[in-house]
């Protein structure tokens, strides 16, 4: 079918007067950019208004299969300049703005991040959504409407300060619609009860002690240049008006209330924790909130297209975005034994074909385990399921290793201890049909050390499916310029089918193209160091070395390996006259959580070497460090076009893929990383000479921890490091308060080092000398940088959601 792209200006201009004045309530002459802004959005989604609704009309959409994406995060990012880029409609309308005497890049900065997730996994469903959407395959995101997204971030005097995070405008949030004859009611507590049916059979019930509604808000989901808008489906909890107190005695009237002023607030904010699981009772709440609203509308939808609830396995895939959302197993199973009545072995073989689990970790503190007593608590049904499936379970594993005690305590679902509690992944692995890992790495070590047992019981059940980014967001719209010296070289195809980005290498020893080239890097690095100059008030030099760690703060990421290398360049600069290196400017931004305090000590530590360094009139322009307030999507789309080197250095086999590895190397930088996550893919693209890779490797590293590592052998041994590490001991950035460094010097020695810092850091500090020589010879760095775009298509979201559509889903595109 065509593509409606006829734009017109008329009356698209006056329904922007139209929300003005009804919406706004402003006029055109009073306006300001906030209302301009406000009203071209409120304008622009009456089309993704209209067509969200056509293609869940759609007879073939309704009859095709499709997939549900279940997440607890999804971190979307600024939506107006993406969608126009969807709708095509980006020079038309900013055309139409500017006969308003609006500057459509400007309105556009005005807009607020939904910060809906906290980084890397909540980023990564964000981009397959618009993957889904660009591909037609039939999706539905589900999510949770927070009111508060991740926090802000500022800096008080270098340390870490967290405020509230309003995503939404008093007005509204233009973009997204209520959807009320979608709200759902969903229980918590309270008992279950067994009763003899109309057929004299046991059966079995939960009688919920609270309940709460699910209000539903649809965000369109825009596919590039064709007619499908997909849900974002984002459930909000809302208190039941008047309490409903049936289920209680009266005894309980008070304990009634308050847990309703609670339920409430259920999704009043995202956790801000990031691979560390803290087994709070509200997040289990949220988490079971949000799947029994998304399988209760994924069945509403399936009966309501009048297939039979048999049938839905045939029809329906649902996604679980890591461990998060597996409460939605149980659920459905609930559902199918105690309202549908059917069979434990008919309900069993409709989940387990339905459900598939992604894993994006292999940290053991981001396993999830809920304790039983919570969990009997809060859902005591859906505890009495998990005890079915794990006694199945562990039939299986006698039946496959008989007499092996060792192997049902390390399957069983339930971990025994002092207090028993659910090992959610386990409980994941046992239930679905298809288990993945996020890149070829991670997964053969989801295979080799986290589930090897599970392997040999279901062998075919685990795949790969590595990761991507959507080039529409990352490539073509926060970079415009290498997004149209691109095209101009190889058309526009790249857009849809990145892969066709190696059409570039032919150009790679051009010098023309590789001007063309370094003149759009420098343009960029020019765009955020007047970001820089203009929000910091910190001067850079856009012609130095632009070096780029930009990710969540944890330990495993190794934000202090880099620090450490920053404070051997400043002492080589001081104390050795012979030392001569490229100009370079350091640039962070990440938000640690906020109750991780040795990554908030990581934050102080950066932000106070960075001032002392970046006000030392010995070093002048050499050496810079900046460090860049509340990361976010809209952040990342300033730094990322500017990246010459992209930071990955994570201690090997903790990363599980990383894919702002993939964003940068696409747009021209070149990365400095350790055999980690997708690291190793991307070395397999562009080639050993054009990436910078150093330090142990996952065997290596696993060896040497078997052998016992001692940090103080490197310490002790290795000159640079030492006089570097020792830095942090005094007061030299910290004048007259010396130790105020020591935390993460502590942790690097005494604290053991548990993710190899100090026996990394000589191969770091040679791998970043190789990069400084290698910036020195400016044709051949044009020519490195010019690959990684060109050898980078692989790393396309559309690539990894066509893997998943035929590898797992078994999904077809349905073009409208
Ligand atoms: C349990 C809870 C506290 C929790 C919350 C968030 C646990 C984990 C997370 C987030 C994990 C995450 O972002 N993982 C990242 O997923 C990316 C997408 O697959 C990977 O690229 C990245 O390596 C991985 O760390």
């Amino acid at each position: 079918s065509t593509v409606n792209k006829r734009f017109n200006k008329t009356a698209f201009q006056a329904a922007v007067n139209k929300y003005l004045v009804t919406k706004l309530a402003t006029l055109p002459e009073q306006a300001d950019a906030h209302a301009w802004r406000l009203a071209m959005e409120y304008a622009l989604a009456e089309t993704t208004t209209m067509n969200l609704l056509a293609t869940e009309q759609d007879p073939k959409i309704k009859n095709a299969r499709s997939v549900n994406y279940l997440s607890l995060e999804f971190l979307i990012g600024r939506l107006t300049g993406n969608n126009l880029i969807s709708m095509g409609l980006y020079e038309e309308v900013t055309v139409a703005m500017a006969e308003f005497g609006q500057n459509l890049t400007d309105l556009l900065e005005e807009e607020r991040d939904p910060a809906l997730g906290n980084g890397g996994l909540g980023r990564l469903a964000a981009c397959f959504m618009d993957s889904l959407a660009a591909e037609e395959y039939p999706a539905v995101g589900y999510g949770l409407h927070y009111e508060y997204g991740l926090f802000k971030q500022s800096f008080n005097d270098g340390r870490q300060q967290e405020a509230p995070d309003v995503w939404r405008d008093e007005t509204g949030y233009p973009w997204e619609v209520i959807r009320p004859e979608l709200a759902q009611k969903v229980g918590f507590y309270g008992k279950v009860e067994e009763y003899t049916d109309n057929d004299g059979l046991n059966q079995r019930r939960w009688l919920p002690g609270l309940q709460v509604e699910g209000m539903a808000w649809d965000l369109p989901i825009v596919g590039y240049n064709n007619n499908s808008v997909y849900p974002l489906r984002l459930w909000e909890c809302r208190a039941l008006a008047p309490f409903s107190l049936e289920r209680f005695d009266e005894g309980n009237y008070v304990a009634a209330q308050a847990s309703h002023i609670q339920a409430g607030n259920l999704t009043k904010v995202l956790y801000p924790n990031d691979n560390h699981d803290k087994g709070k009772e509200l997040r289990l709440m949220q988490q079971y909130f949000h799947c029994a609203c998304s399988v209760a509308d994924i069945l509403r939808r399936h009966q309501a297209a009048g297939h039979s609830i048999l049938d839905l396995a045939k029809l329906e895939s649902i996604q679980l975005n890591d461990t998060h959302p597996t409460i939605a197993i149980p659920e459905l199973l609930r559902i199918l034994l105690d309202e549908h009545h059917l069979s434990w072995d008919d309900a069993w073989a409709i989940s387990s074909k339905t459900f598939a689990y992604t894993n994006h970790t292999l940290l053991p503190e981001a396993l999830e385990t809920w304790g039983e007593q919570l969990m009997t608590t809060l859902l005591p049904r859906h505890m009495e399921i998990i005890f079915d499936i794990n006694l199945r379970l562990m039939g299986e594993v006698a039946h496959k290793w008989p007499g092996d005690i060792e192997k049902l305590r390390k399957l069983s679902i339930i971990q025994e201890g002092d207090e028993r509690r659910v090992r959610m992944a386990n409980l994941c692995v046992a239930s679905t049909y298809a288990v993945n890992g996020v890149a070829a790495m991670h997964t053969e070590l989801v295979k080799r050390d986290l589930f090897p047992e599970f392997n040999e019981l279901f062998p075919g059940r685990l795949h790969n499916v590595t990761n991507g980014v959507t080039p529409r967001r990352w490539l073509k719209f926060c970079n415009p310029k290498l997004s149209a010296l691109i095209s101009s070289k190889i058309g526009t195809g790249w857009i849809k089918d990145l892969g066709q980005l190696q059409k570039l290498e032919k150009f790679a020893d051009d010098s023309q193209f590789q001007m063309d080239f370094m003149c759009v890097k420098k343009a960029n690095k020019q765009r955020l160091t007047d970001w820089v100059a203009e929000n910091m008030g910190l001067t850079i030099n856009p012609d130095a070395i632009f070096d780029v760690q930009i990710k969540r703060l944890h330990e495993y990421k190794r934000q202090h390996l880099n620090l450490l290398h920053i404070l051997s360049l400043y002492h080589r600069l001081i104390n050795d006259a012979d030392f001569k290196m490229q100009p370079r400017v350091f640039i962070f931004a990440s938000k640690a959580a906020p109750g991780y305090e040795l990554a908030k000590e990581i934050i102080f530590a950066i932000n106070k070497v960075a001032e002392k360094i970046n006000n030392d009139p010995r070093i002048g322009d050499t050496l810079k460090v900046v460090f860049i307030p509340d990361y976010r999507v809209s952040l990342a789309e300033i730094i990322i076009p500017a990246a010459d080197v992209s930071e990955q250095i994570s201690t090997a086999g903790k990363e599980a893929s990383g894919t702002g590895n993939m964003k940068m190397a696409l747009n021209g930088a070149l990365t400095v990383g350790t055999m980690d996550g997708a690291n190793v893919e991307i070395r397999e693209e562009v080639g050993d000479d054009n990436i910078f890779i150093f330090g142990l490797n996952v065997d290596e590293v696993q060896a040497l921890q078997a052998k016992g590592y001692n940090p103080y052998d490197y310490y002790n041994s290795d000159q640079l490091l030492r006089t570097s590490l020792d830095l942090l001991a005094g007061d030299e950035f910290t004048p007259g308060q010396p130790g105020l460094l020591n935390a993460t010097r502590h942790s690097l020695l005494a604290g053991g080092d548990p993710y190899l810092v100090l026996a990394d850091f000589a191969d770091y500090v040679q791998a970043q000398g190789r990069i400084d020589k290698q910036y020195g010879d400016q044709k051949s760095w044009a020519k490195m940088a010019i690959l990684n775009t060109a050898r980078n298509g692989k790393f396309s979201s559309d690539r990894s959601i066509r893997d998943y559509a035929n590898n797992i889903w078994q999904l077809n595109a349905v073009s409208r």
